[in-house]
């Protein structure tokens, strides 16, 4: 039987398995996992949320038998300098970073990692800023700006109150029908955006810490959900950080999509765009063109330790 992975908890794992217009939920085993093909060992779960996957039953039991071939995934690094990689989820339509100003605060660093993992797989992303509630005039006008920057790019960009149900009706017709991730920091409002979406799901929602305004970790396994509609969106756990994987240096300004139509024009084949003469990405940096907080968070991926280091 044919099934989509829809929780998983590290040993087990729910699979939706369609009966006409219902999915079925099974509680499922891995059936040994050096059997299974098509597994990267290097990954610390080797089946991801979205994932679709062959099930079969053993005496009541259900195991999971294969994995196919997975359309595209988010992955980050498990941990800050680690070689374990570890899959978000995979199968995405459409991957959405939730970004807070402030309870927590969303660095800009981290929604352009998020979509230099998504253009990786040309996977279709957005921001939603939340927390509209808590913010000042000037941050509203900063987050404005933040947005069209997004925009420009080709990026969907929404800013949202996520306990305000006025907010929430044109994120639930983008999401119909659509295969729908959610990633972010600890307590950006994640969970809280889903109920709200859902209202029966009733997902678990935590405080933010008042003495480090984060969040508490509320959410502990990514989980896909369907929405009324038609569709489903995936709960994450927050992350602190999205370590960039799988990529070379040379690739990378592909993923900036600003970047991306000057590389024909660089002086020398295979720049870094760093610090070479004639670069036309530095060129269109000084002319206003490519957003200093963009080409920086370029640079930092770039000379950071995230990158294997291929070319040095
Ligand atoms: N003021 C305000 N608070 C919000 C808003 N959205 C969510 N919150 C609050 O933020 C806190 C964290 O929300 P969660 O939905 O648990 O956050 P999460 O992103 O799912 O967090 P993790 O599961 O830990 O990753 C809760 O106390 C929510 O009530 C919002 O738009 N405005
Ligand atoms: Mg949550
Ligand atoms: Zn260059």
């Amino acid at each position: 039987m044919k099934g989509i992975v829809i929780r998983s908890t590290g040993s087990w794992y729910t699979v939706g398995i369609l009966k006409g217009e219902r999915v079925e939920r099974v509680e499922c085993r891995i059936a040994g996992l050096f059997r299974i093909k098509g597994l990267n060992v290097k990954n610390t779960n080797p089946f991801a949320v979205g994932d679709e996957v062959e099930v079969e039953e053993d005496k009541g039991d259900y195991v999971i038998t294969k994995l196919h071939e997975r359309r595209n995934y988010i992955i980050r690094r498990s941990t800050k300098l680690s070689k374990q990689t570890h899959i978000i989820a995979a199968n995405i339509d459409h991957a959405y970073v939730m970004a807070t100003l402030i309870e927590p605060r969303t660095s800009t660093g981290f929604i352009d990692r998020f979509f230099v993992t998504a253009e990786a797989y040309a996977i279709p992303a957005s921001v939603i800023f939340n927390k509209k509630d808590l913010l000042e005039l000037d941050e509203l006008d900063y987050v404005e700006q933040l947005m069209q920057l997004y925009r420009n790019l080709g990026y969907g960009a929404y800013l949202i109150c996520a306990s305000d149900e006025g907010d929430v009706p044109q994120l639930q017709e983008l999401m119909q029908g659509k295969i729908n991730l959610i990633a972010g920091h600890s307590g950006v409002g994640k969970s809280t955006l889903i109920n709200a979406l859902e209202p029966s799901l009733n997902l678990k929602t935590g405080e933010i810490s008042r003495v480090h305004s984060k969040g508490m970790h509320t959410t502990t396994f990514a989980e896909m959900h369907e929405l009324g509609g038609g569709g489903w969106i995936i709960d994450t756990p927050g992350i602190k950080e999205l370590g960039i994987v799988d990529m070379e240096k040379e690739e990378l300004s592909h993923y900036f999509p600003e970047m991306r139509d000057l590389l024909g024009a660089c002086k020398y084949n295979g720049c870094l765009h760093d610090r070479e003469p004639g670069c036309a990405v530095i060129a269109g940096v000084e002319t206003g063109k490519i957003a200093l907080t963009r080409y920086e968070c370029y640079l930092q991926i770039l000379n950071g330790e995230e990158l294997e280091k291929e070319y040095d």
